[in-house]
């Protein structure tokens, strides 16, 4: 367990960077198009704060949707990258913290989220992978820099937190479970199993 930054794992911004991802690109496709190049290699900007800069870029090859590309805190560098197969997005690589280097990876299938990854101390090596089901999040599994021993597993149902399962003593077995209401509090506490 790293001290610091990872500890901000536990914050629900974490799940919501995965979730959101997604729903960038579906946000932005519904705001009319204003065409900067035009033919089947052309690009749309949109720029939603009126700065006179675009602030999230389509890019099209051959008629479809190629890329499209984000600035997340209008300072007119793009910081979310789409990647579109057959029109459909299939990976994408965001910067969260603004420093130029991506710190949040998904794979798509079928146009939904499958799996992702996020470097939640910006070291370069990510720390929580989540998997999707129906590009809703069900399962995040903390390995603080890659490492081969999990420190803490996040269960969802319908994208909500559900449970988490965590390794309260640092023997490197999960030994703790937090089941949580809707609302995020916790209504029960089950420790002592060793799931690892
Ligand atoms: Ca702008
Ligand atoms: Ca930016
Ligand atoms: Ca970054
Ligand atoms: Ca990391």
């Amino acid at each position: 367990m790293l001290a610091g930054g990872f500890t901000i794992i536990r914050q629900p911004i974490l799940f919501a960077i995965c979730f959101s991802l997604a729903f960038v690109v579906v946000s932005c496709q519904k705001k009319p198009p204003r065409k900067t190049l035009t033919g089947p290699d052309s690009t749309e900007g949109y720029d939603f704060n009126n700065d006179g800069t675009d602030d999230v870029l389509y890019i099209y090859k051959g008629g479809q949707v190629n890329r499209v590309k984000t600035d997340l805190n209008f300072d007119g560098v793009f910081d979310i990258t789409t990647y579109y197969s057959i029109g459909q997005p299939e990976h994408q690589e965001g910067d969260y913290n603004f420093d130029g280097q991506a710190d949040a990876w998904i794979d798509f299938k079928n146009g939904h989220p499958e799996f992702g990854r996020v470097d939640t101390d910006f070291n370069g090596k990510p720390d929580l992978f989540v998997t999707y089901a129906n590009g809703i999040p069900r399962e995040s599994i903390c390995r603080p820099n890659e490492q081969s021993a999990i420190t803490r597993i996040y269960r969802f149902y319908d994208g909500i937190l559900i449970a988490e399962i965590w390794d309260t003593d640092k023997d490197g077995r999960l030994d703790t479970t937090n089941y949580f209401d809707a609302f995020g509090e916790v209504v029960d506490t089950v420790s002592g199993q060793k799931k690892n």
